[in-house]
């Protein structure tokens, strides 16, 4: 008889084979120095193949174009295909699979230094990002819950942008977001990310954007996870609710 393997036993069997006590330490310190960490190491290859094959897919199916700006992150622009988390579910099953593999959340628990939960608030759980035109990108913003674990599926050199940035130790105050003022107070870090990096960001209190792509393309899912602390605490969804209701102007 065949055994049906599951993504969650690949995951499983390279974490206990491949990641290193030395690798979760080092992106350890990173994270609670900067707010962030790659974690490449967290998945095996066969995990990463599986899902950047369904990332293609579903940009191709359901991908939908936006252009928005919301005044709770100072109408920094958001410009870029998605997949939302309802779209995956529905037409996918690696990514919701792996969201959820136990010793995946594990590893970014060691990482973080808490518990990493499954993010309460469905929407908000994984969505796909595909920049593709010139000047597209996830302008500086927060997120509502506290982790994200970001695959890189695709991505140009960072000569053409799509490299990240953060501002860790920054809080968002939807009423006052003040993002250029958290920007000349605290130092600015940026990431040069590969097809098949893996990082993890402190998301609620590091402020982040992909700096806008000039050609190329940038392809990634982003997992959002919840703290111990999110999990007792009264969220408002102004960003989210909006960017995924129908986008005035958006195009499939
Ligand atoms: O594309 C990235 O690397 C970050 C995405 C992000 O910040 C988000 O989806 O909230
Ligand atoms: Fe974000």
């Amino acid at each position: 008889m065949f055994e049906v393997r599951t993504l969650h036993q690949d995951v499983r069997e390279h974490v206990e084979r491949s990641v290193t006590a030395e690798e979760i330490a080092a992106a350890r310190r990173d994270f609670s120095y900067l707010g962030h960490a790659k974690v490449s190491f967290a998945a095996p290859e066969s995990v990463k193949k599986l899902l950047a094959e369904e990332v293609n897919g579903l940009i191709e199916k359901a991908g939908t174009r936006r252009d928005l700006s919301f005044a709770e992150t100072d109408y920094t622009p958001r410009r870029m295909r998605n997949v939302t988390r309802k779209e995956i579910f529905e037409l996918g099953t690696v990514i919701n699979e792996v969201y959820t593999a136990e010793p995946l959340m594990r590893v970014l628990s060691e990482v973080a230094g808490e518990p990493v939960h499954v993010c309460p608030y469905e929407a908000e759980q994984y969505v796909i990002t595909c920049l593709e035109r010139d000047g597209d990108t996830h302008g500086w913003h927060w997120d509502d819950f506290a982790f994200a674990l970001v695959w890189v599926i695709e991505c140009p050199p960072v000569e053409e942008g799509g490299f990240v940035q953060c501002v860790p130790g920054t809080t968002w105050d939807k009423k006052n977001p003040a993002i250029n003022r958290a920007l000349v107070t605290r130092p600015i870090y940026s990431m040069e990310l590969f097809p098949g990096d893996l990082y993890l960001m402190r998301t609620n209190t590091t402020l982040h954007r992909v700096y806008p792509v000039r050609s190329g393309r940038r392809k990634i899912v982003n997992m959002g996870y919840a703290s111990t602390t999110d999990l007792n605490r009264e969220f408002t969804h102004e960003t989210m609710d909006q960017l995924w209701a129908a986008a005035p102007g958006g195009e499939a």
